[in-house]
């Protein structure tokens, strides 16, 4: 038996990684506020222990990893959208790297032993580097403080893991879609807001012209993608995307939706969010190199979706 901490695992992607944990021989403790993530994501089963508290409770999660002694942990709780991060830079700054960095320090402190941690940074950290696709070798461009977060704790991951030979891993997500994805807030996914107003035939924004592009991945192959590092011992020390390696851009995902619900977008234009990405996909050889992670094809991924909903 083996024993996993997810933080943020109530959310959208932890929820979906802890609906794939159960099937093995797993007992898995959720830490989440449920700011973003919700109960009802929860899978009802006894391999799951789930208690509501805030990361950045320092003693308390401390407490938590010296009394459990987690085989792995998954770090995904966070402040998940660029924009909030605009609105509230403290908030990001001590839920995306203090508490994160909190959690390391202690395993390092304590000399916990632990198979493999795994910390979700995010393409965001590449910001407008105009490079494409973006390669983990590419200078970093972090353009706002959850960018700026995210890269802070990816290299406290890497250089814990280098000077202190522990078992850490890091990964940058790109735009992650799939089941479970909160549409009630306003910095969900976008996918998750279009396939909300396309069910309720509410109004969507479109923040600029459309024409921006994303690589947009199916929450499946994130989670195969997860999986796969934390049982790969050599994948430590390092920073991989995560992504479907496409580039593709709204409109036309939106076009897709449109097609798969066979319904019409109520659609308004309005001016490009501040700290927004123009162009975004991403080069995912060095992930793909150990033939774990699966590809879900765009169009596939967005049926399966559509049908969860
Ligand atoms: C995603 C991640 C973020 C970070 C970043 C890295 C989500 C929710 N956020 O931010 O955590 O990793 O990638 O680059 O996955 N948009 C609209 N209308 C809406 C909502 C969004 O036009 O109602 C636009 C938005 O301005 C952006 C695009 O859609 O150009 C994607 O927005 P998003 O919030 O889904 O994701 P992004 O790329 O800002």
């Amino acid at each position: 038996m083996s024993k996993y901490l997810v933080t943020g695992g109530a959310g959208f992607i932890g929820s979906n990684l802890v609906d794939e944990l159960i099937k093995g021989d797993n007992q898995i403790t959720v830490v989440d506020d449920l700011s973003m993530g919700l109960l009802s994501n929860l899978p009802d089963s006894d391999k799951v222990t789930f208690i509501k508290h805030d990361i950045t409770d320092h003693d308390f999660m401390s407490a938590l990893l010296i009394n459990e002694k987690f085989d792995y942990i998954v770090l995904l709780a966070a402040i998940a959208s660029v924009a909030d991060s605009v609105d509230r830079p403290y908030d990001t700054h001590e839920i995306n790297q203090e508490a994160n960095l909190n959690i390391i320090e202690t395993i390092r402190r304590e000399h916990l032993p632990l198979k493999k941690l795994f910390f979700a940074s995010s393409a965001a950290v590449y910001g407008e580097n105009p490079i494409l696709p973006k390669v983990e070798t590419l200078a970093v461009d972090p353009l706002t403080q959850y960018a700026v977060d995210k890269y802070a704790t990816e290299r406290a991951i890497i250089n814990y893991s280098r000077l202190y030979d522990l078992p850490f891993v890091t990964v940058r997500f790109f735009n992650v879609f799939g089941p479970k994805q909160n549409p009630a807030s306003p910095y969900s996914g976008v996918l998750s807001i279009i396939m909300n107003a396309l069910q309720n035939d509410k109004p969507f924004t479109f923040f600029g012209d459309g024409g921006q592009t994303r690589d947009f991945v199916f929450v499946g192959d994130v989670v195969s993608a997860i999986i796969g590092l934390l049982h790969t011992p050599e994948a430590r020390a390092d920073v991989f995307n995560i992504a479907n390696g496409q580039q593709t851009t709204l409109q036309q995902v939106a076009d897709d939706l449109q097609a798969i619900t066979g319904k019409t977008l109520n659609a308004t234009y309005k001016e490009a969010r501040q700290g927004d990405i123009r162009d975004s996909y991403a080069n995912v050889d060095k992930i793909n190199a150990f033939g774990f992670m699966t590809h879900t094809p765009l169009k596939a991924g967005l049926k399966i979706y559509a049908d969860s909903v």
